[in-house]
């Protein structure tokens, strides 16, 4: 017996979207109602129509599997016509957007705070994508956070729970729910994309590989992809088994929280490429021997070499980056003679450009990379693709990277993290250099000269909408910046994030390491914005 029950509730105020979907504590999504109240608001306000598809996953973490059986009774109540949810409950950011957009289904539920810890004491997430595959767009994200504040029932159906361990169809109520594969339709569309007999020569010649998993969702897409397809050896992953707690670490691809990775890698006899990825798939790290690409260059070296590749051999319509992402790409994307657009942090801002066509490759310095193959960023397929240059070139990851600069001049770079500073310290700092701005243009810090600085804003070119406050740049007359922005995706107090950025054409100072190229911007960046004095904090907690 199946009932569509009518459940009463209280609205919560706190269920605004940040800049990937809501993010809290387990303990905070686990209140009473919290998340019904949040998946209800999301479908009033997208009003799924009849025979609508909705696809469900998520990246393993502490209470996906209860979420799971919620929503899924709760999308049967609210009309929808059938779900696809992976099994187990899982399905990495970029499957789900793989999956929504060959299904055609309306949209979907991802469950995951990404990067941010998991477990009992950890962070829960959820976010809404749409029919295109990709985030919601802010349009949506103001609605849902204006029903949750609203709100004062829900929608769930009573009936027992769906075995998700199988793959196979059931009913709930009158929706129609298959438990499917969750890597099947991804590892299909890299295979469409990417040249595996390349890869796999590659990997016979004895180019050893290695990837870290975090203990995050990509293990098994890594197993299928990389051994079963490539024929990877065994050794070649590492923390594949995705854990409700990632292990206790931090699944997040960088320098600071991939360590066991970057020593394997800086070690001896140390492999030829390394790469991770963080809690929902989405991000990647890339490591040579003995060697780190940043984000940003990685973009742009994505950019240069892809016609390399046979999913873009007939060349790319344009790239697009995030404002805080260096301007390498800029470079590239100048020579190659194809357009370049700056949008504002988050994913979300790619998709118009993509579906326009107006753009092919996407990236973000927060270890984000992706392409209109899908509407999310793409860890694994950063991967693949890295794979597949260096399969098709013959060059060490570092070679490549170092005649690239050689090239196109380098963009030092490098990002600042002080986390979980109280809230009111970090919006002190940013309101005090926004009152600063208009008195720093013409003035001289050491060799730096500022040429001009603004509140980063964006309209859209695809459909109009204005979006503002986006991060505040000081843009000095040599090309170099230093960027100032608050995370929006935090749980506990208030992230600030530092961007700096030098450009070097001379190849006689490729080899100085970022942060003694970016000493003199990383002083003034304190001294502007009193960062020491307003917070105590005398060093950034993270580095990349
Ligand atoms: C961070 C990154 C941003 C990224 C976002 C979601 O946002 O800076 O580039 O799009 O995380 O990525 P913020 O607001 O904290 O700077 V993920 O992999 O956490 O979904
Ligand atoms: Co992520």
């Amino acid at each position: 017996m199946t009932a569509a029950l009518t459940i009463a509730t209280s609205a919560y105020s706190d269920q605004k979207p940040g800049t990937s979907g809501l993010r809290k504590r387990v303990t905070v999504f686990r209140q009473a109602h919290y998340l019904e109240n949040f998946v209800q608001a999301i479908f009033d306000s997208i009003e799924p129509p009849d025979g609508a598809t909705l696809v469900l996953g998520g990246d393993g973490r502490y209470y996906n599997r209860e979420a799971i059986q919620i929503i899924l009774k709760m999308a049967a109540a609210n009309g929808y016509a059938r779900a696809l949810v992976g099994k187990s409950g899982i399905l990495s950011t970029p499957a789900a957007s793989c999956v929504i957009r060959k299904h055609g289904a309306f949209g979907g539920i991802i469950l995951s705070a990404s990067h941010n810890p998991g477990g009992i004491d950890g962070d829960f997430g959820i976010k809404y994508n749409t029919s295109n595959g990709g985030p919601a767009p802010e349009k949506i994200t103001d609605s849902i956070f204006e029903a949750s504040r609203k709100i004062a029932q829900y929608r769930i159906l009573d009936a027992p729970d769906v075995e998700l361990d199988r793959t196979g169809d059931c009913m709930l109520g009158e929706m129609k729910v298959s438990v499917i594969d969750p890597v099947a339709d991804y590892a299909d569309l890299m295979e469409s994309l990417f040249d595996f007999s390349a890869i796999r020569e590659l990997l016979q010649q004895g180019f050893r590989i290695r990837f870290d998993a975090m203990h995050a969702v990509t293990g098994p897409y890594a197993k299928e992809i990389l051994l079963n397809r490539l024929k990877a050896p065994e050794d070649s992953l590492m923390n594949c088994v995705p854990l409700p707690d990632f292990g206790k670490g931090h699944p997040d691809p960088n320098l600071t929280y991939a360590h066991e990775l970057v020593e394997v890698l800086y070690g001896e006899d140390a492999p030829d490429f390394g790469a991770a990825s963080d809690g929902d798939g989405d991000r990647n790290m890339i490591l040579g021997r003995h060697f780190f690409i940043t984000p940003s260059d990685s973009l742009a070296i994505l950019t240069a070499n892809a016609t390399l590749v046979p999913g873009y051999s007939k060349g790319l319509a344009g790239v697009a980056r995030s404002m805080p992402t260096s301007s390498a790409v800029d470079r590239v994307a100048k020579e190659l003679d194809i357009p370049c657009f700056e949008t504002p942090t988050g994913w979300k801002f790619f998709g118009n450009l993509m579906d326009a066509g107006r753009v092919t490759l996407c990236g973000e310095e927060s270890f984000g990379t992706g392409s209109s193959h899908i509407r999310e960023k793409d860890g694994l397929w950063a991967v693949l693709f890295w794979l597949n240059i260096l399969a098709a070139k013959k060059q060490s990851v570092e070679t490549i990277s170092r005649e690239h600069w050689a090239r196109f001049g380098r963009n030092v770079y490098s990002r600042h993290d002080y986390e979980a500073i109280p809230t009111e310290a970090a919006n002190g700092v940013m309101a005090h250099l926004k009152e600063n701005l208009a008195r720093l243009p013409g003035q001289t810090f050491g060799r730096y000269r500022v040429d001009c600085c603004d509140d980063f804003s964006y309209r859209d070119p695809v459909d109009g909408s204005l979006c503002t406050g986006q991060g505040l740049r000081i843009l000095f007359t040599d090309g170099s910046r230093i960027v100032f922005r608050l995370s929006g995706t935090g749980t506990e107090g208030a992230t600030l994030r530092i961007y700096l950025e030098a450009y070097d054409p001379d190849v006689a100072n490729h080899h100085l390491d970022a942060q003694i190229v970016l000493s003199e911007l990383i002083k003034i960046a304190g001294q502007l914005s009193e960062l020491e004095m307003r917070t105590g904090r005398k060093a950034p907690t993270v580095i990349t």
